[in-house]
């Protein structure tokens, strides 16, 4: 009987997983990252980031951290939803694309900002599909069939979809699609492929999700803060100017701070040092305009970590 149930890969790992789970304690959350591929690096980077220590073996499919009561499995990517969904993994970090084609019931607990793609639509650069009621009738080729549906469902339009597990691009050359449905982050893919983006269907980062049973343990709580405080150090710089008093209230002005900018005196008389946190995504204008009104010797350096 129990060779029946182990007789593909994809179920063999999960009766491992939770054949592990029953003999592991019940207090040890579990991770599911992916073991290898675009989201590998960074979602192990984030969890090292938070000061988990812990082996990223290559070739295993658990490593234990030593200092926090956690667990990381190493799944293929379209795995992980489901196994957080069946809690088998607790908590795990995937693509919102793959969540939403496998349609796994887990809550979402954060976006990471590492990941980034757009599922778009494309076409051959000669095609004469124009507008999106151009494809009704015609052949999508895609590894995403149940985005598509929806997306197509939504505008009301009728094609072919036409499911393959990899090489999407080359459908449109080989005659086997009018038209593709695939992930895009540089547009490199398509070009040389002979194909023009058409239409955005889903844009989609690496999030952490959540089994919908497990989303308010404390452990989960503990492990989300430290995430947040990494991701919010990541988006903010630290900034240390001088600035003579007659224009401080000026620079004050423009830097928030934590809470509020700390402001320190210079040995030189009539100058101070103030100290503050800038958010990335407007770092070049307020820089320009902290000079503007009288900034001089600004220092940037990185955050490690921001404990509100
Ligand atoms: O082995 P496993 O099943 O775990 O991995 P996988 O091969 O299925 O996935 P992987 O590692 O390629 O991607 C994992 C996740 O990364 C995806 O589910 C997305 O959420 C995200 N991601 C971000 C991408 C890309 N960017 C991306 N560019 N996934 C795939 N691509 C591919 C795309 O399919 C196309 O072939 O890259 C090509 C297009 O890239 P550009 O830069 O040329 O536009
Ligand atoms: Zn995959």
């Amino acid at each position: 009987m129990i060779y029946v149930v182990f007789c593909t890969s994809k179920l063999f790992l999960k009766n491992l997983f939770l054949v592990h789970s029953i003999f592991n304690t019940l207090k040890t959350l579990k991770i599911a990252i992916q073991k290898s591929g675009r989201l590998n690096e960074k979602s192990v980077e984030i969890l090292k980031n938070c000061g988990l220590t812990f082996e990223n073996y290559k070739s295993s499919l658990i490593s234990s951290v030593t200092n926090f009561p956690l667990e990381i499995l190493f799944l293929r990517d379209d795995d992980i939803p489901e196994y957080v969904q069946d809690g088998i993994a607790d908590l795990g970090i995937v693509g919102e694309n793959v969540i939403t084609e496998t349609k796994a019931k887990v809550t979402h607990l954060q976006k990471l900002g590492f990941g980034k793609c757009t599922l778009k639509i494309a076409v051959q650069n000669s095609s004469s599909i124009e507008k999106l009621e151009d494809l009704n009738g015609k052949a999508i080729a895609t590894s995403y069939p149940v985005i598509l549906e929806n997306f197509l469902q939504s505008k009301g339009i009728k094609s072919d979809i036409r499911t393959i597990s990899g090489s999407v691009e080359i459908g449109p050359g080989l005659g086997l699609s009018d038209a593709i449905c695939d992930i895009v982050s540089t547009g490199g893919t398509l070009k040389s492929n002979g194909l023009k983006p058409f239409a955005d269907v889903m844009s989609s980062e690496a999030v952490l999700i959540g089994n919908e049973a497990i989303a308010d343990h404390p452990e989960v709580a503990e492990l989300l803060q430290r995430i947040r405080s990494v991701l919010s150090a990541k988006s903010n710089k630290y900034v240390v100017l001088n600035v003579s008093k007659d224009n401080l209230q000026k620079v004050v002005n423009l830097l928030p701070g934590v809470k509020s900018p700390t402001v320190v005196p210079l040995f030189e008389p009539n100058w101070v040092a103030v100290h503050s946190v800038i958010a990335e995504a407007d770092f070049w204008d307020k820089i320009n305009s902290l000079k503007a009104a009288g900034a001089e010797g600004i220092l940037v350096m990185p955050i490690e970590k921001i404990i509100t």
